[in-house]
């Protein structure tokens, strides 16, 4: 009988269902989803998993707002999320949601566990609590606002389930020290190890004014509150009570952001402690992305959607930018400049241009075939040492989850392939016998080199090294390629090249950002859509702004509908070009009420002088936006005009008065 694989399960915090995936989402998807190929190329039988964290109050409002049934509105919601993951190339083995019915039997056996073996007693919990919105303010103090509707909260008082947080002090401390690798990073292994030390509280974990969540059988009108409930998904996910059968659990890594790493390592542990059930080999809680150094918020306006990156550079290039540009555990800042400027010389100038020379070069000399190597000289060995010492490196960057470096390293052997091209010249030799032969064993070279970067990037860069590798001939499944067979030497002369797809090209910075920049706003803020067919949940837009998903867009819209846009006269006073973005015009605008700075993609059409004192038509109640970095609070109305979609701004025949709504 064959012998089982090693297991090797990873995970994915779930997210919550009241926005969709922006950045930082990704950022951990990508990373699961790196590591799931990389641990298949190293052998391992590998699992990993993602979903949505469905329960609780905020679900109750979103729905309440959207006037339908919470499990409706989390039903569109998980779909808006696995379609996106989906089209992101982000499949994950098991999609959990905290309201599959496995879930809900995992959490509600957890609890029976804990419970039978003395760790959870009833209790009061008083906080403060805002009658309005039905829920509890979180650190508020008594007299304290709520701080959704402002309005005064109340000190309640209400029975719940306490879970014995404080009998686990010690057992998890021990733990920690018994297995030093558990938290990850280190720094942020100390942080947890000093606010444990300080004492631990019991952990209120069921609530009664909260109506959606799972119920505590037999108890109700208790349900579970946030963290028993979502924690346990990990172990939904992987067979729940029947997890032996499975054979996945324990977790071999829970990826988290450093936001949730204490309902991870102290939570979590506990309660499995608790229950006498595995627990996980690892939690590695990574930084944030940061935009204009604050962590993205939908309510700060600072998100960074992945679809229009994916759309304009490929999902490859937003992978690499995202493991290449900060060292996996610390902050980063994200910038599309940044992101562009990677693109260009790392993917296009780097390794598309690699491929694309070598591709040219095999097909005009050796007829698209790779040809047989001759002797080898010196600098032909020195960079094949190159290449077969990155393997072990890299590998091991891999293991460390030392993304960047990994793929520093790979990019630090695609420099040397080009120095090697530019010193040895294979363009510049003859034809005679000794130099065709000479051709033969740097192009050999050249190709066998790209062989090994393809394989080491595939984990990064998915999309594209299967395109190299079919170029370069091979008919195997790229991600099947065992990394521990991976050899110097192993590309066999006579096979005949593929078709060379483009992989990365060049693109005109400005150009791209403003690209990517307009197709985010056009999420962010979609226009009502014009289709009257009905569009299944699974396919509708997915928007970035947390609004529920329609399930069938609406033909007309009602008169409500237009008066929630306020439009009104306004007048330029001033106006110029912004530097780096050759189709906006900074403007500032009199709206009667105020003056407003306001961009325009109107530069190509019109001086900025020739717009002084004219009077406009602004949407003053659009959220304000950033356009090429620069504050947007209002959007100037223009007709489109013509297949290139020129702008011609609305104005009036008659004197308006500046201010003047339009009705
Ligand atoms: O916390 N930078 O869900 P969530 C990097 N449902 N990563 C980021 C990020 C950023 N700016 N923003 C978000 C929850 N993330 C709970 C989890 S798990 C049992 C329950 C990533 O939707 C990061 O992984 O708020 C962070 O921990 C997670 O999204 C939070 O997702």
């Amino acid at each position: 009988m064959a012998e089982r694989k090693e297991k090797f399960y990873i995970t994915t915090p779930i997210y919550y269902t009241n926005g969709l995936p922006h950045i930082g989402h990704t950022y951990t998807t990508v990373v699961a989803d790196v590591l799931r190929r990389y641990k298949k190329m190293r052998g391992y039988d590998v699992v990993m998993t993602t979903g949505t964290d469905e329960h609780g109050v905020n679900v109750e409002r979103a729905a309440k707002k959207a006037e339908i049934p919470e499990s409706e509105f989390v039903a569109r919601m998980a779909e808006a999320w696995r379609a996106l993951w989906d089209e992101l190339g982000l499949t994950a083995d098991e999609f959990v949601r905290t309201t599959d019915l496995t879930h809900v039997r995992t959490v509600q056996w957890l609890f029976k566990l804990c419970k039978e073996n003395g760790y959870v007693y009833k209790g009061h919990y008083t906080g403060q609590y805002c009658i309005y919105d039905n829920a509890y303010v979180n650190d508020a103090k008594p007299g304290d606002p709520c701080p959704d509707c402002g309005r005064p909260t109340e000190t309640v008082t209400e029975e719940n389930y306490f879970f014995k947080l404080s009998a686990f002090q010690k057992p998890l401390l021990d733990f920690y020290k018994k297995y030093p690798e558990f938290i990850q990073p280190e720094t942020r292994k100390n942080e947890i190890v000093s606010f444990v030390e300080g004492g631990l509280k019991d952990l209120s974990i069921t609530r009664t004014t909260i109506r959606w969540g799972i119920p505590v059988p037999g108890e109700e009108p208790h349900v579970f509150y946030v963290w028993f409930d979502a924690l346990t998904a990990y172990l939904s996910a992987v067979g729940g009570p029947e997890y032996e059968k499975r054979g996945m659990w324990p977790a071999d890594v829970h990826l988290v952001g450093k936001d949730i790493i204490r309902f991870h390592t102290v939570y979590w542990p506990a309660f499995l402690m608790a229950a006498m059930l595995p627990l996980p080999k690892q939690v590695w809680a990574h930084g944030w992305f940061l935009m204009d150094a604050a962590k993205m918020s939908k309510s700060k306006g600072n998100v960074v959607l992945p679809r229009p990156i994916a759309h304009m550079l490929g999902m490859d290039a937003l992978r690499y930018f995202l493991l290449r540009e900060v060292v996996f555990g610390q902050d980063g800042n994200f910038s599309y400049d940044a992101l562009v400027t990677r693109y260009n010389s790392d993917l296009a100038n780097g390794l598309g241009n690699l491929a694309s020379r070598t591709a040219a070069m095999l097909e005009k000399n050796f007829a698209g075939k790779v040809p047989k190597p001759g002797t080898a000289l010196p600098q032909d060995n020195a960079l094949a040492k190159e290449a077969q010492n990155a393997i072990g490196e890299v590998l091991e960057r891999y293991d460390r989850f030392e993304f960047a470096r990994a793929l520093e390293a790979i990019w630090g052997v695609v420099a040397a392939a080009d120095k090697y091209l530019t010193t040895e010249q294979p363009w510049a030799l003859g034809n005679s016998p000794d130099e065709e032969s000479r051709k033969a064993t740097i192009l050999w070279t050249t190709a066998e080199l790209l062989r090994i970067v393809t394989v080491l990037a595939h984990p990064v860069l998915p999309e594209s090294t299967t395109k190299v590798w079919r170029l370069l001939g091979q008919s195997t499944s790229i991600g099947a390629t065992e990394l521990d067979g991976l050899r110097w030497g192993q590309l066999a002369p006579g096979l005949s090249l593929g078709k060379f797809q483009a992989l990365f090209p060049r693109v005109e910075k400005s150009e791209a950002i403003e690209r990517i920049e307009a197709m985010a706003n056009e999420e962010l803020s979609p226009r009502p859509a014009a289709a009257p067919t009905a569009t299944p949940a699974a396919s509708a837009p997915v928007t970035g702004t947390g609004a529920v998903p329609a399930a069938a867009p609406a033909e007309k819209i009602g008169i409500e509908d237009f008066t929630k846009v306020e439009m009104r006269v306004g007048q330029v006073k001033t106006a110029e070009r912004i530097v780096g973005a050759d189709k906006l015009l900074k403007l500032t605008v009199d709206i009667g009420t105020e003056i407003r700075q306001i961009c325009a993609g109107i530069a190509q059409y019109y001086e900025p002088e020739s717009l002084i004192g004219r009077k406009v038509v602004v949407v003053v109640n659009l959220a304000p936006r950033k356009l090429r970095g620069v504050e947007s609070n209002g959007m100037i109305v223009a007709a489109s005009v013509g297949p290139e979609g020129r702008p011609v701004l609305a104005g009036f025949h008659e004197d308006v008065e500046v201010g003047a709504r339009l009705k």
